[in-house]
């Protein structure tokens, strides 16, 4: 599939997910406008969705187009908590970045205390956004069963095993002289790779996956999201800061410990090729159905190299 075929494949999910989006983010009545301001400052600038497309595509693959479809409000729940852990993130008590996605950082804006309350408002909303959207997978007891389990899914990802706990001992890595690149794979796995991850499982479990094909897809996520962390080191490294929205160099300065730091540029790309070869192995048994997950994923490690 060539980048063209791929970008317009990645375009029509990514038009979908930003109705829902926008219609999940309008004013409502209750909530104080700037603040609703600024949820939509968070998530709506140009990021490029990749985990809510990635849960409509797995939703496809299991079950087809209408399937895809019903699964979009659960990624949008996850593109939610992915803005706010670049919110948090972005925080002077964290990585203290004054830009993302080509702006200024959220706490730049509006200020320090309203982006910890937006990336709470947009924490809790996530959870709010899988309940209503229970509903939408039907009112069998089978339905309930995937849309509790969808919710679990997402909170485990997210939370004190998952993306909090990679951030947390990246944080308490930094600066340090020589971090493993077992301490390194294990805060990529967490930090970053949990939402990827969990946003082909929760598709793939919206469309009724058979537990075979739900582990082919997880070890497709793995392996795509291991891929992708090492492509942002790389092109961080790189300074590419035109493909990743934010100054390249960051990660050396902060002392960050990254793949390109262990391994060199070379080594990191090669370990991020490895990674594409697995995640491709893994969607062997979905035949030509998977090409687009496919090319997605060798556009990833494309992208830095
Ligand atoms: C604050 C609990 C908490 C967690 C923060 C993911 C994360 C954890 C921080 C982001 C730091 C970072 C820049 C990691 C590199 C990989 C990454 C997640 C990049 C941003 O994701 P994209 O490229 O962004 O999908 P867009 O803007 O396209 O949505």
């Amino acid at each position: 599939m060539s980048p063209g075929e791929l970008e317009g494949h990645l375009a029509a999910r990514r038009r979908v997910v930003e109705r829902a989006l926008r219609t999940i983010l309008k004013p409502r009545a209750a909530r104080p406008a700037r603040l609703g301001e600024a949820m939509r400052y968070a998530v709506l600038g140009p990021g490029k969705r990749l985990r809510p497309v990635l849960t409509v595509l797995a939703a496809e693959l299991v079950a087809g187009p209408a399937a895809g479809t019903r699964a979009v409000p659960f990624g949008c729940a996850l593109e939610l908590i992915h803005a706010y852990s670049l919110v948090h993130d972005d925080l002077p008590a964290m990585d203290d970045d004054d830009e993302r996605r080509g702006k200024p950082s959220l706490h730049v804006a509006y200020g320090e205390a309203l982006a910890i309350l937006t990336g709470d408002a947009l924490l809790t909303e996530a959870f709010a956004v899988v309940a209503r959207a229970a509903a939408s997978l039907g009112s069998s007891a089978t339905a309930a069963r995937r849309a509790v389990r969808i919710g679990g899914e997402i909170a485990d990802a997210a939370g004190a095993d998952g993306m909090v706990a990679g951030q947390v001992v990246d944080l308490a890595s930094e600066g340090l002289a020589d971090v493993s690149l077992r301490t390194v794979a294990s805060i990529h796995r967490r930090k970053t790779g949990a939402l990827i991850r969990c946003a082909v499982r929760i598709g793939a479990i919206a469309a009724g996956a058979p537990e075979r094909r739900l582990t082919r897809l997880t070890d497709y996520g793995e392996a795509l999201g291991l891929a992708f962390q090492i492509a942002d080191d790389v092109l961080d490294a790189t300074h590419a800061s035109d493909k990743i929205g934010r100054a390249g160099g960051g990660d050396a300065a902060r002392g960050k410990a990254t793949y390109p730091g262990i391994l060199g540029v070379d080594g990191a790309r090669r370990r991020a090729r490895q990674a594409a070869e697995a995640a491709s192995d893994a969607l062997r048994p979905f035949g030509s159905r998977a090409t687009v997950l496919d090319a997605l994923v060798r556009h990833v490690v494309e992208r830095a190299t």
